[in-house]
C-alpha cells in the first residue's frame, strides 16, 4: 500500500466515533509505545531477550544452556501454545466493526425488540466473513459459499445473526451435517483438496442427497465467486420468529443487500487470484475501509402470519427454500455499515463466537430443523475451540450487564464478590427477571404430534426452486453455472460420481445436463426426468441488484505506465477517480520513479510506481487506463508482461481506457476486429466492447464515465 493511503487510512479513521462496543474493548487495549520496556507476563523487566542463559567456557567457548533461564522457558512455553483449533467449518475469515440502525418503527407490528424498531438507536456490530471449506489459511477467492455472521452487541444482550451469502442450505435436518461437512472437506485418506468442492466425495454425497439441488445450483453461480465481501447479499437462512408487544408471533426471514451491488469475479479471476493474492478479500475489505469507503447493506425482513404458515407449496421452515419475494415481500427496515478494521486479527476475528441461539427478547426460533440444531452446535464447538467462558473474552461480551450464577470454568475472568451463587437466597441476589422488565420469555404454542424420525410431505420436494433459480439466470450466468458445473465434476475421476450428478442436473434442466454430460463425458440424457416448470423470479439473478446509479467507489484502478507517459493526463484522470472514490495504482515497468514526457531523465518529473508488471496482476484491479506518450506506447508495447495486461483484462470483460498513442497498443495487443477504436488526435471517444479510447484527453468525459461501466456485473 502506498504511503499516500496510509495517510488517507488516519484521516478516514478520524472520522470514526467510538461506539459503545469500542469503547468496551479499549479497555483490554494493551498501549505500547517506544518508551514501553519488555517484561515477563509477570511484570518483570526483561534486560536481554535473544541470547539463553548459558554457560562460557573457558577462552569464550559455548556451554551448556540452562533450564534454569526462566525468561527463554516462558517465551518459548508462550509460543508452544499460540495456535487454538481452528473453526471445523468457516475457518478462513475477516472482519470489521460497524453499527447498525433502523430507519422508523416499521418492525414494532411484528416484534418489540429494540434494536428493530426504535430508529434513535445505534447498534455496534461486528461481523465476520468467511469461506466454509478451506483452512484457516487457505485461499479467499476460491469458489465456496461465503460466511455473513453478525453479532449486535444490543443493550437487552448480543443477539448473533449467523448467515451466509446464500439464501438456502445444502441440507434440511441438522443431523445430516457432519456427514455434508465430512463429504465438503478434504477427504480424509490424503487431506486434498484444499478450498475446492471439486472432488468425489462432495459429488458423490450432493448426487445422493436431492436436497442439496438447490444450494448446490447457488454455489456454481456466480454467487460463489463474489467479487468482494462488500459486494455480497446475506442471509439469515433459517426461518426466525418475532413477537409484538401484544404477544402475537410472526415468521421471519433475514436478508442483508449490499448498496455497492452484487458482483463476482470471473472464475478465470478467481483461479489466478488463489495463488496471485490469496488474501485478495481480506484487503480488499481493509482497503475500503481505510480509504474510508465504508460498505453498506440494507436489512430486510420477510414476514409471514402464523395463519399462513402452511398456505405455500414449500414447507416455510424448510431452509432448502427460499422465500420467493413475488410471494413475500421483503421489508427493508434498516441498514447498517462497517466504518472500522480490527485492531488485532487473533484476538477479534478469530475469538469471535457466533451462536444462532443468543436471540434477544422480541426474537424467537421456529421449529426449523436446521435451526434447531444449530442452536446446540455453536456453543457447543465454541467449548472446544476456546473454553466454557468464551463469552467472556473481550470480542464477544454483552455491552450490557452480565449477571448471573454461572461460576469458575478455565480462565474465568469475572470475580463476583459476595457468598452468594445461587438462586433463590435470602438477599434476592441475582434473580429471574419478569418478562414486564425484558425478561426473555418463550411464545406460547400449543404443541402436539408423535414422536418419530420422519420428513413431512413438503420437505421431500426437491427440484423447483432449483429449477426456479436457473431459470432466473441471464444468459451468461447461466453459462457460468454451466462452466463451474463442468470443471467441478471434471475433477471427479469416479464415473459413478459425475454419471449420479447428471442425473440430478437432469432433474433440473435437460439442456443444462446435456452440456455438463458431453462436457465431462458422462451419460448424455435424451429426455428430461422432470419437465422444467419455466417459472422465473427477477431477485434470483444478481443482475437485479446493480446499483441505481452507476459507481465506481472502491474500484481499484490500474494505471500502466512507461518512461515518456503523459503526466499531466495521468494527473486529471487519477484527480477524477478520487473523487469518484476510486483508487488508482501506478503500474510501471519498476517500482521506482518513471519518467514523464519530456523530462530529465534523472531530474525531470514522473511518478514513482506503486508496483510493478510483474509484482501485480491485472486481475487485482477492476480497470485499466493508459495514458497517452509516443516513447511510452512504445515501451508498453515491447513490454511482454505490459500486452498480457491488456489481454487478461480485456479477456475478464473489464474496461478499459486509453488515450492517443496507447489507442494503437490496445488495439494491437487485442487484435480483435470487434472492437472499435478511435482514432489519434481526434477528440471523439469510442466505447466498444468496454474499451474506451479517444484520440484527445478530456477528462470529463471518457475515461471515468466509462470505468464507471466495470462495476456492472459480467
Ligand atoms: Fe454453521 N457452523 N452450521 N451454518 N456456520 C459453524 O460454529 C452448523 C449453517 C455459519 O464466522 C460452526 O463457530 C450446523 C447454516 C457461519 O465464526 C459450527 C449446521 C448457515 C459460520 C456450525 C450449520 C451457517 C458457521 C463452526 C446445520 C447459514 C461461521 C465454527 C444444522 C445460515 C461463524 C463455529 C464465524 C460456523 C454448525 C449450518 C453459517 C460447527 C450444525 C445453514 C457463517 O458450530
Amino acid at each position: 500500500m502506498s504511503s499516500s493511503i496510509g495517510s488517507a487510512v488516519r484521516h478516514a479513521m478520524a472520522h470514526v466515533t467510538d461506539n459503545a462496543k469500542i469503547k468496551d474493548l479499549k479497555r483490554d487495549h494493551v498501549n505500547i509505545s517506544s518508551s514501553s520496556g519488555l517484561t515477563t507476563d509477570f511484570g518483570s523487566k526483561i534486560s536481554d531477550t535473544d541470547n539463553w542463559l548459558s554457560v562460557q567456557g573457558e577462552n569464550g567457548t559455548q556451554g551448556p544452556f540452562l533450564l534454569e533461564d526462566h525468561i527463554a522457558r516462558e517465551k518459548i512455553h508462550r509460543f508452544d501454545h499460540e495456535r487454538i483449533p481452528e473453526r471445523v467449518v468457516h475457518a478462513r475469515g475477516a472482519g470489521a466493526h460497524g453499527h447498525f440502525r433502523v430507519y422508523d418503527n416499521t418492525a414494532s407490528k411484528w416484534t418489540f425488540a429494540p434494536v428493530l424498531t426504535d430508529p434513535s438507536r445505534t447498534t455496534p456490530i461486528f461481523i465476520r466473513f468467511s469461506t466454509v471449506q478451506g483452512s484457516r489459511g487457505s485461499a479467499d477467492t476460491v469458489r465456496d459459499v461465503r460466511g455473513f455472521a453478525m453479532k449486535f452487541y444490543t443493550d437487552e444482550g448480543n443477539w448473533d445473526l449467523v448467515g451466509n451469502d446464500i439464501p438456502v442450505f445444502f441440507i434440511q435436518n441438522a443431523i445430516k451435517f457432519p456427514d455434508f461437512v465430512h463429504a465438503v472437506k478434504p477427504e480424509p485418506h490424503n487431506e486434498v483438496p484444499q478450498g475446492q468442492t471439486a472432488h468425489n466425495n462432495f459429488w458423490d454425497f450432493v448426487g445422493l442427497q436431492p436436497e442439496s439441488a438447490h444450494m448446490v445450483m447457488w454455489a456454481m453461480s456466480d454467487r460463489g465467486i463474489p467479487r468482494s465481501y462488500r459486494m455480497m447479499q446475506g442471509f439469515g437462512v433459517n426461518t426466525f420468529t418475532l413477537i409484538n408487544a401484544e404477544g402475537k408471533r410472526v415468521f421471519v426471514k433475514f436478508i442483508m443487500t449490499p448498496q455497492l451491488g452484487v458482483h463476482s469475479l470471473m472464475w478465470d479471476e478467481a483461479l489466478k487470484l488463489a495463488g496471485q493474492d490469496p488474501d485478495f478479500h481480506r484487503k480488499d475489505l481493509q482497503e475500503a475501509i481505510e480509504n474510508g469507503c465504508y460498505p453498506k447493506w440494507t436489512f430486510g425482513i420477510q414476514v409471514i402470519e402464523e395463519k399462513d404458515e402452511h398456505s405455500f407449496d414449500f414447507d416455510i421452515l424448510d431452509a432448502t427454500k427460499v422465500w420467493p419475494e413475488y410471494l413475500v415481500p421483503i421489508h427493508q427496515i434498516g441498514e447498517f455499515t462497517l466504518d472500522r478494521v480490527v485492531d488485532e486479527y487473533f484476538s477479534e476475528v478469530e475469538q469471535v463466537a457466533f451462536c444462532t441461539s443468543h436471540v434477544v427478547p422480541g426474537i424467537g426460533f421456529s421449529d426449523d430443523p436446521l435451526l434447531q440444531g444449530r442452536n446446540f452446535s455453536y456453543f457447543d464447538t465454541q467449548i472446544t475451540r476456546l473454553g466454557i467462558n468464551w463469552e467472556q473474552i473481550p470480542i464477544n461480551r454483552p455491552v450490557c450487564p452480565v449477571m448471573n450464577h454461572h461460576r469458575d470454568g478455565a480462565r474465568q475472568h469475572r470475580i463476583n464478590p459476595g457468598s452468594i451463587n445461587y438462586f433463590p437466597n435470602r438477599d434476592n441476589v441475582g434473580h429471574p427477571v419478569p418478562p414486564s422488565h425484558g425478561g426473555y420469555i418463550e411464545h406460547a404454542q400449543k404443541v402436539e404430534g408423535i414422536k418419530r424420525r420422519i420428513r413431512t410431505p413438503k420437505f421431500q420436494e426437491h427440484f423447483s426452486q432449483a429449477q426456479l433459480f436457473y431459470n432466473s439466470l441471464s444468459q451468461h450466468e447461466k453459462n457460468h453455472v454451466i462452466a463451474a458445473f463442468s470443471f467441478e465434476l471434471s475433477h471427479c475421476d469416479d464415473q459413478r460420481v459425475y454419471d449420479g450428478y447428471i442425473n440430478v442436473l437432469n432433474n433440473i434442466d435437460f439442456d443444462l445436463a446435456v452440456t455438463v454430460a458431453k462436457n465431462v463425458n458422462g451419460p448424455v440424457p435424451d429426455k428430461p426426468v422432470r419437465i422444467n416448470h419455466g417459472h422465473k423470479d427477477q431477485t434470483l439473478s444478481q443482475l437485479y441488484y446493480a446499483p441505481k446509479t452507476p459507481t465506481i467507489a472502491s474500484r481499484r484502478i490500474a494505471v500502466l505506465i512507461t518512461d515518456g507517459f503523459n503526466l499531466t493526463e495521468v494527473e486529471g484522470v487519477r484527480a477524477a477517480l478520487a473523487s469518484a472514490k476510486a483508487t488508482t495504482w501506478i503500474i510501471g515497468p519498476r517500482r521506482a520513479k518513471i519518467h514523464s514526457e519530456g523530462g530529465h531523465i534523472i531530474s525531470g518529473s514522473g511518478i514513482v510506481a506503486d508496483h510493478h508488471f510483474e509484482g501485480q496482476r491485472s486481475t487485482m484491479f477492476d480497470a485499466i487506463y493508459i495514458p497517452s506518450g509516443s516513447e511510452h506506447a512504445k515501451n508498453l508495447a515491447s513490454n511482454g508482461r505490459a500486452v498480457h495486461w491488456i489481454r487478461e483484462a480485456f479477456g475478464h470483460c473489464k474496461a478499459i481506457g486509453a488515450i492517443g498513442d496507447a489507442v494503437d497498443v490496445v488495439k494491437q495487443a487485442l487484435n480483435l476486429p470487434e472492437v472499435n477504436f478511435a482514432n489519434s488526435g481526434v477528440d471523439d471517444v469510442v466505447s466498444s466492447y468496454g474499451v474506451v479510447t479517444t484520440g484527445k484527453y478530456d477528462v470529463s468525459s471518457a475515461v471515468v464515465d466509462a470505468l464507471e461501466i466495470a462495476p456492472s456485473p459480467k
